[in-house]
């Protein structure tokens, strides 16, 4: 036998107990494991019944992710399954923890299912680009029917122990550790002489309109693919006998293993656990933050207010007056209610965050007990000085002073204090309670203890934290920079604005670029170019059509017309007929002839230019890892995570195509398109940005 499964004989039970932590994955060994497990107890004389749980943390949370892409091995989890399920002996499951893909698979392979009250299950392998593929999406419809199993296989979501007891996914709750829970059941079961029960032996589920399904699916998917496999595989649950829909599952599965789609994802998933895995915070504790400061009560600073309070912390918020105070007070208090209404805030929390752990002010004493201070005021290097010096003068030794700056520089204004050691940069993205990513920017002098301070507060605000050096625009803003100006180069040359979304939008992004402008407010873009005009060069190709919408007061949704016009009542909004007018106008005044572009040339050109600028980004140490620029971009500017993140896709697409397009780009503009020489390394040498991750790790 394996270590990776304990045998165990009580009485008239055998016991199975998995050993492997942390997460006790269906690795190779788990797999041999159990299969002798069941032939030793069929052949252990006297035994009657087999519980299976798992030692530690969890029941199994799944086939072991790192054995994907490799050649499989027998026992194959399918089998697996089905033996125990085939097994004459009463076989029982006892949950805690996660019970997820294959892990809930052995589950519903077993006759009878128990679970603690806080255990977890679900299917959740369309994250990973995957269907269930160990007879899941066969054995679960025919348990709750197939709305509640599309439901569950084309989200992934997870489902608690009560759910899963209503939609009869599971049998029993009982209160208590798995072994025990199991053995009381099993015992139970003996007793009252229950049979064996195999849930592939029940009648198919009724069916659906599964072609409408799985059109809506696709849909919604955005171009991923594994949701809607999910649908044709429950299908088969309905529409064929249980062995045949089972090879017709693996049919599914094995075609999305082949997929880049499944190799983005699952990039995805080992890069948000490396992503705040960094050699320099080995052993470094972080200072302890019970209380956060925030200075400015606009949308930020009251969007990182609210995710503070979320947290448990308690709070300091600083504005100018009492009226801004009591605006921003408002503001928290708005974005707290949309959790109270979906009752995932109870009443109770939210009063006692909104007196207790809140505390509003006007004057910075107010700021001189607190762990750690954010200050999101206005983006100007002398207002963040002046802050910083006031913060410098109140707070109390060893409190963690951070800017929220989107690009200024913070050595520069870390050097206003005597304690640039404290002085760190923590940028949100807005709305900052609902926004996933955080960038943590480390200047010249910061402390390693401070970073790690950084770090331990986004994973307490529930953030994916990516640590980033001090440039204009840190990783996000500065990448974005120049593929957005991309974008504007093609729409001088010919394309148009809407033309460029819907390319990205079919691409998998949620929003274009021009959409988000909308979103974000045009007088972001015009206030910077007016910033940057003086220091521009010569060479810098910067229309100036969409100048002229915010001269006339256009700035995008808020003020309902922008790229796009926004009528009252839709969430889209319908092009701007009077953009193309004014695009015409400039091409005409600087005497450009317009072309064609293909939507796969516009995508091919705005990646290129992400790809080259993070490769540069990475040079220069801004970033430390192609994954942390793989994480900025999934959590914070709605990259499609079935491409894995930018530097995932330019592995993929082949980093010699991707240098080869950026020289053939060169050609028409070489002030642009300089090639970053790290790219024409990693070309020349044959390796990829996953090798410098791989490398980074080891
Ligand atoms: C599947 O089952 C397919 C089948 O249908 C068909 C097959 C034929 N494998 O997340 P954490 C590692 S697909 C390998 O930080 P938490 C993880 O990388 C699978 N490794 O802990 C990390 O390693 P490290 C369906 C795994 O407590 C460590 O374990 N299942 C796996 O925050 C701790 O993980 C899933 O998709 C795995 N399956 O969360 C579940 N899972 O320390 C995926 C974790 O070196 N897993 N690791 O960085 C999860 O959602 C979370 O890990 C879980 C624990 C909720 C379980």
């Amino acid at each position: 036998m394996t270590d990776a499964i304990g045998y165990e004989r009580i009485g008239d039970i055998a016991v199975l107990a998995a050993q492997n932590p942390p997460v006790n994955a269906l690795g190779y060994d788990v797999r041999v494991g159990l299969v002798q497990g069941i032939e030793r107890a069929e052949a252990d004389a006297g035994v009657r019944a087999v519980l299976i749980y798992g030692e530690g943390a969890t029941y199994f949370a799944g086939a072991d992710i790192r054995e994907f892409g490799k050649p499989p091995r027998e026992p194959f989890l399918p089998d697996v399954c089905n033996r125990i399920e085939s097994s004459p002996l009463i076989v029982v499951s006892a949950m805690h923890g996660t019970a997820l893909g294959g892990g809930l698979e052995i589950a519903l392979s077993s006759h009878y299912r128990v679970a603690v009250p806080k255990a977890r299950m679900g299917l959740p392998e369309v994250n990973l680009g995957l269907i269930p593929g160990a007879t899941g999406t066969q054995r679960l419809p025919r348990l709750t029917g197939v709305e509640a199993a599309i439901d569950l296989v084309t989200s992934g979501r997870q489902i608690g122990a009560k759910e899963a007891l209503d939609l009869g996914v599971i049998d029993k709750i009982a209160e208590g550790d798995p072994r025990e829970i199991g053995l009381a059941y099993v015992r139970e079961l003996l007793d009252s002489g229950a049979p064996r029960r195999a849930v592939s032996e029940l009648p198919a589920p009724a069916p659906i309109d599964f072609d409408a399904a799985y059109e809506a699916t696709l849909k919604k998917g955005r171009g991923q693919l594994s949701p809607a496999y999910g649908v044709r595989a429950v299908q088969a649950a309905c529409e064929r006998p249980f062995a045949e829909g089972v090879a017709e599952e693996r049919r599914l599965f094995t075609e999305l293993m082949g997929t880049k789609q499944r190799q983005g994802m699952i990039h995805a998933f080992f890069a948000e656990r490396a992503v705040g895995k960094l050699p320099e915070l080995d052993g470094v504790t972080p200072r302890e933050v019970k209380s956060v400061g925030v200075i400015g009560g606009g949308t930020m600073g009251a969007g990182i207010a609210t995710a503070a309070l979320g947290a448990g912390l308690s709070v300091v918020l600083l504005e100018m007056s009492a009226e801004a105070a009591e605006a921003a007070r408002k503001r928290i208090e708005g974005n707290l209610s949309g959790a109270l209404k979906r009752g995932s805030l109870g009443q109770d929390a939210f009063d006692a965050m909104m007196t207790r752990a809140l505390t509003l002010a006007t004057d910075y004493e107010a700021l001189s007990d607190v762990d750690l201070v954010i200050e999101a005021v206005f983006e100007q290097m002398d207002v963040k000085k002046q802050v910083f010096t006031r913060l410098d003068a109140v707070c109390k030794p060893g409190a963690v002073l951070a800017t929220n700056t989107s690009y200024l520089d913070i050595d520069e204004i870390a050097a206003v204090t005597k304690r640039p050691q404290d002085v760190i940069g923590l940028h949100f993205f807005s709305p900052a309670h609902i926004m996933k990513l955080l960038e943590v920017v480390v200047a010249d002098k910061t402390a390693p203890e401070v970073v790690a301070t950084g770090f331990a507060l986004g994973k307490r605000l529930g953030k994916i934290s990516v640590r980033a050096g001090v440039c204009d625009g840190f990783i996000g803003n500065r990448i974005l920079k120049t593929y957005r100006t991309a974008a504007e180069h093609m729409v001088l040359d010919g394309a148009s604005p809407f033309q460029i979304d819907k390319a990205l939008t079919d691409f998998g992004f949620a929003m274009g670029p021009y959409a988000v402008s909308d979103l974000a407010g045009l007088d972001i873009g015009w206030m910077t170019r007016k910033r940057l005009a003086p220091t521009r060069h010569p060479r810098e190709r910067v229309p100036t059509y969409a100048d002229k919408l915010c001269e006339a007061g256009h700035y995008g949704q808020k003020t309902g017309r922008g790229y796009y016009i926004y009528e009252a009542g839709r969430r889209a909004g319908i092009p701007n007929p009077e953009v193309m007018e004014l695009i015409e106008a400039e091409r005409a005044e600087l005497g450009l002839a317009s072309r064609d572009f293909s939507d796969d040339e516009i995508v091919r050109r705005y990646m290129a230019a992400m790809v080259n600028e993070g490769a540069k980004v990475l040079e220069e140490g801004i970033a430390r890892r192609p994954l942390d620029i793989d994480m900025v971009f999934l959590s914070g500017y709605g990259f499609p995570r079935y491409h894995g993140g930018p530097m995932k896709w330019a592995d993929m697409q082949g980093l010699d195509k991707v240098l080869e397009d950026i020289r053939t780009f060169a050609r028409e503009d070489d002030y642009f398109w300089q090639p970053a020489p790290l790219l024409e390394r990693l070309v020349e040498e044959g390796r990829t940005f996953d090798d410098m991750n791989r490398e980074a790790a080891s």
